[in-house]
């Protein structure tokens, strides 16, 4: 038997700047509830919290946008994303939000303890100013471009390319999002959190402790963060909407929604355990207390570095176990975006798929982007359903059901000798809990989902080995046998598909008649479902002590229904309606820029050269560092062309240089001259160039 243990489970609290979308589910939410529901049925005590992220620039932004309020959107997106996460079954032990009193409250307490403790250090800086607008630019009130990877869209706090974290003023080219003006410097006083102080502990506890235990994507971001060398990051903000920094000198500022949000799973115990009449503190503070963050890839910096030195240094919490957090999901191959609608909204799809919550559960784990990003398309949504839910799941549960009821009027039979296969079968199936529970203990929700679904592969193999519809006709005793094992086999999947698939799992208990319900009263008896759990299952099951004969069975009903071309084109032609209106908005032309004189002109050097050597610069997505024949010198170019071509497709291509451009140093190196290119509609660069390979080098464009 599994000692209890206790268990605090977060997800990632969504912004509330807008509903939730496939990407949410996949990333967070579905493997962080499969997992909670998992350790539930394992026994072990469980706290799993979330909440909505109230605070902000994304929610100000939004507020601006619509001319309302932040509070009326956090107010109308908290209702919407709480909704979602109770049609899909997430089963939050809370879901609380960050403008709770009680969250203000908790993270006012947490930030004095750290300034009191004098944790904190506390500067005037300069920091960016909209003159324009009359205010600071902190985190995604700024873009510009990342001093890490050369994204050009990098918001002040984050870059959403490389995950890199840093301080708005290490933004090359920032613009205010606000009035698109560039910001000038303002001094202003904050409070920084010294992570290098930090550093030492933070090496120590991950690159030590936990280099075999957390996902490799995970551990290596984390390593380059501290191999690149930890910084004091601010921790306040000069903004009007969060919480107020509640210290001398504090007025007009906020904390930062960073130091806040993370602070929120330890409100929303808080907030669950006085409903529950609990005490909140030993799922925080006992050491015993396994702490688990999912989330997705953006967020590991906050989690694996910046929260964990936020509470080492409050010193009375205990930090996380594990941060099993996943890689992107894109969307018929391109990057999910809000802002684009280039999603699948949950409440959009319950609309078109009215009670198929499972069949996306199902399709969105077994194609879970746990190691990789992963790309989901409606076909693969089709076929996971077509072929694997209904084909083998839903086929296999349905022939069970439909031929006891038929044969037996629905009572279960009691098995005469079994043959080999039989016992070989029933071994099988006992092995299923195991395997599943090894994948799951290993975070690797994908790797569980199709173990459940060759639980399921078994019994429909061996229903459909086995013909119990031709057997009836010569051998009654046999047919029993195969019945009998094909429901212990279909009992099994109504208990391990729980995680998983919730709703199916509660219809299976139901057409089996053993959910926990039936317990009041009617056949079942009191040995049954009762206390079930994913450990003694393999008990039952081995002790003939699952579905036992004479137990009654309810009458079959389908589990999955097909889904047909028809309607997965619909979706494909609203993602191409979507598709089109982004174009058309795209193709606006930029207007002509002022009219420059002809010595103007002649003042830029263009001429013809070839690219005679190319590489990838390391850790950058974009840039290539070329050797470039100009005619004049063979000169070093680094180029942000990486991402529309590899080094090894621009060896030999002729190419327009403008030679006599400033030198500039990009990631170390120098760059003389640029290669000019232009850029299509779907955002592929290409080169402007002479084609004509007799083209001499160093010849004029003019
Ligand atoms: N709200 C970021 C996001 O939604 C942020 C997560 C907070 S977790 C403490 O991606
Ligand atoms: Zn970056």
């Amino acid at each position: 038997m599994n000692t209890p243990k206790r268990y605090t489970i977060t997800a990632a609290l969504p912004y509330t700047n807008g509903p939730i979308h496939i990407g949410h589910l996949a990333g967070v939410y579905v493997p962080a509830d499969i997992y909670s529901r998992y350790l539930r049925l394992q026994g072990h005590d469980v706290a799993f919290m979330c909440g909505s992220d109230e605070h902000g620039v994304p929610i100000t932004l939004k507020a601006k946008k619509e001319g309302v309020s932040p509070q009326d959107i956090v107010d109308k997106y908290h209702a919407i994303i709480k909704q979602s996460f109770v049609d899909f079954g997430i089963t939050f032990d809370n879901y609380s939000r960050t403008t709770a009193k009680i969250h203000h409250e908790t993270a006012s307490e947490f930030f004095k303890t750290l300034y009191d403790k004098g944790e904190f250090i506390e500067e005037v800086t300069e920091q960016l100013y909209d003159a324009e607008a009359n205010q600071f630019l902190a985190d995604r009130f700024i873009i510009g471009t990342c001093p890490k990877c050369g994204n050009e869209e990098s918001y002040g706090d984050q870059c959403e390319v490389c995950g890199t974290s840093h301080n708005a003023t290490d933004l090359i080219n920032p613009k205010s999002v606000i009035t698109g003006a560039t910001p000038t410097l303002k001094k202003t006083k904050h409070w920084f959190l010294p992570l290098d102080k930090h550093e030492d502990f933070l090496k120590e506890w991950i690159l030590k402790e936990h280099k075999k235990d957390w996902k490799p994507n995970v551990y290596g971001q984390c390593k380059s963060w501290i191999d690149d060398g930890l910084r004091p990051r601010a921790v306040t903000r000069d903004l009007d909407w969060g919480i107020p920094v509640p210290v001398e000198g504090g007025e007009g500022k906020v904390l930062y929604v960073w130091f806040d949000a993370p602070i929120g799973y330890i409100s929303a115990t808080k907030e669950w355990a006085e409903r529950e009449g609990k005490n909140w503190e030993p799922y925080w503070k006992d050491k015993d207390t396994k702490l688990v963050h999912f989330i997705g890839k953006d967020n590991i910096v906050f989690h694996c570095i910046i929260f964990p030195a936020m509470l080492k240094a409050e010193g009375s919490f205990i930090l996380p176990d594990n941060v099993p957090a996943n890689e992107f999901l894109n969307l018929e191959s391109n990057k999910l975006s809000t802002s684009k609608n280039w999603a699948v909204w949950l409440h959009e799809y319950l609309q078109e798929f009215p009670n198929q919550q499972d069949v996306l559960r199902y399709a969105l784990t077994a194609n879970a982007p746990e190691t990789k990003d992963n790309d989901f398309t409606w076909k693969d949504f089709q076929a996971r359903n077509n072929n694997e839910l209904v084909a083998i799941f839903g086929n296999f549960i349905n022939r069970v059901v439909v031929l006891t009821n038929k044969y037996y009027d629905g009572i279960v039979p009691k098995p005469n000798k079994f043959t080999e296969k039989d016992i070989t079968t029933l071994s099988l199936t006992r092995s299923y809990p195991k395997k599943i529970e090894n994948s799951i203990e290993r975070y690797r929700f994908r790797e569980a989902s199709q173990e459940l679904m060759n639980l399921a592969r078994l019994g429909n193999k061996y229903i459909a080995d086995e013909e119990p519809w031709k057997v009836i006709k010569e051998d009654e005793c046999r047919v029993q046998t195969i019945m009998y094992i094909a429901l212990q086999i279909a009992g099994c999947l109504a208990v391990l598909s729980e995680p998983f698939l919730p709703f199916t799992s509660d219809k299976l208990k139901k057409l089996l008649n053993i959910e926990d319900k039936s317990m009041e009263g009617g056949y079942v008896s009191d040995r049954y479902i009762k206390g079930i759990t994913w450990e003694n299952l393999v008990d039952r099951v081995v002790l003939d002590n699952f579905i036992i004969p004479n137990h009654k069975l309810r009458k079959a009903e389908l589990l999955f229904s097909k889904i047909e071309d028809s309607a997965i084109q619909a979706q494909l032609d609203k993602l191409e309606a979507t598709k089109k209106i982004n174009e058309a908005e795209e193709k606006i032309v930029e207007p002509q820029k002022d009219t420059i004189t002809f010595e103007d002109f002649t003042k830029l050097d263009i001429r013809v050269g070839t690219i005679i050597e190319a590489e990838k610069m390391p850790k950058a997505k974009k840039l290539l560092v070329l050797k470039v024949d100009t005619g004049i010198d063979v000169r070093t170019i680094v180029s942000g062309i990486a991402e529309s071509f590899t080094a090894d497709e621009v060896v030999g291509k002729k190419v327009t240089v403008l030679v006599n451009l400033a030198p500039r140093v990009l990631r170390g190196v120098e760059s003389e001259g640029m290669i000019l290119m232009t850029e299509t509609q779907d955002g592929k660069l290409v080169f402007v160039n002479p084609s004509d390979a007799n083209v001499a080098n160093g010849l004029h464009i003019s």
